[in-house]
């Protein structure tokens, strides 16, 4: 996946465009991809790349989490 294709998969997960995935966007994402296994440990598991912390994942985590 390249940058620009990062960036659209961010913004389409980010879906009030504020420039952070919170945990709701992304399970509501993780659902509009068809996620399979469980859904909570998907999120759970994304959430590790929130290297700051703060409960968001902006987009050098997000790519951090897809690379
Ligand atoms: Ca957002
Ligand atoms: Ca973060």
């Amino acid at each position: 996946m390249n940058e620009a294709e990062l960036r659209a998969l961010f913004d389409e997960i980010d879906t009030d465009g504020d420039g952070r995935i919170n945990i709701v966007e992304l399970a509501e994402g993780f659902k509009a991809e068809g996620a399979h296994g469980h859904l909570a440990e998907e999120v759970k598991k994304a959430m590790a790349a929130d290297a700051n912390r703060d409960g968001v994942l902006d987009f050098d985590e997000f790519r951090t989490l897809l690379k």
